[in-house]
């Protein structure tokens, strides 16, 4: 059984839906609710699990470390398949997140209703040059992995909500948005959805 600590539609829940995917026992604990979430980790953000004691944090390894400890084929053992998704995850994790991120930075921070719509749109248009990036990737198969699900798909599903929370036009080519419809009807991806809405 393992132990996630998550906030309600954060990158968190691409974490439950690899797991549930793996088929894991999952107990999931909403970072809000915890007294003193840094004494769990320190750096204070989500995804936290936690495996037979062991605290794990950063999105990503926790990713690499479930997908190898069970063997999944969404990490491939030869090293280009292997580089690839790693790639992938990645680019969701350290480029595609931090694009988001500026939203919630800027929305939370810039007061004067000008500058923050001037600062919105341009983090808006980054994010659509990504964007644009996956649609062209998406091309020559139903996922990023190819025609297997892979865990940069539900990385990148999970983000593709957030744009929702702004005054911003985020644009998401047709491929893309096929592959995302994919992703959420997974059993996985609803069963962590109403997990976090039971909370
Ligand atoms: N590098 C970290 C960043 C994770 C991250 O930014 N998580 C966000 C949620 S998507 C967070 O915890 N923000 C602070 C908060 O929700 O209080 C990782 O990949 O795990």
């Amino acid at each position: 059984m393992y132990t996630l600590y998550y906030s309600p539609r954060a990158c968190s829940l691409a974490t439950q839906v690899i797991l549930r995917e793996l088929g894991q026992n999952i107990e999931i604990i909403d970072k809000s609710k915890v007294s003193n979430f840094n004494a769990i980790n320190p750096v204070g953000s989500i995804p936290v699990l936690v495996d037979d004691g062991e605290v794990l944090t950063e999105g990503v390894a926790i990713l690499l470390y479930i997908l190898h400890k069970h063997h999944s084929p969404m990490l491939p053992s030869d090293p280009q398949g292997y580089q690839r998704a790693l790639q992938e995850m990645l680019f969701a994790n350290a480029t595609m997140h931090p694009a988001y991120s500026k939203l919630f930075f800027i929305a939370n921070n810039v007061t004067d209703e000008q500058t923050k719509h001037d600062l919105l749109h341009k983090a808006s248009l980054r994010i659509n040059e990504l964007w644009q990036v996956v649609e062209s990737r998406l091309q020559s198969g139903d996922f990023l992995g190819g025609e297997q699900l892979s865990a940069a798909d539900v990385l990148l599903t999970v983000y593709s909500h957030w744009g929702s929370f702004f005054a911003v036009d985020i644009v998401i080519g047709k491929q893309t948005c096929a592959m995302i419809q994919r992703v959420e009807a997974r059993a996985s991806f609803q069963q962590s959805l109403a997990a976090e809405q039971a909370q």
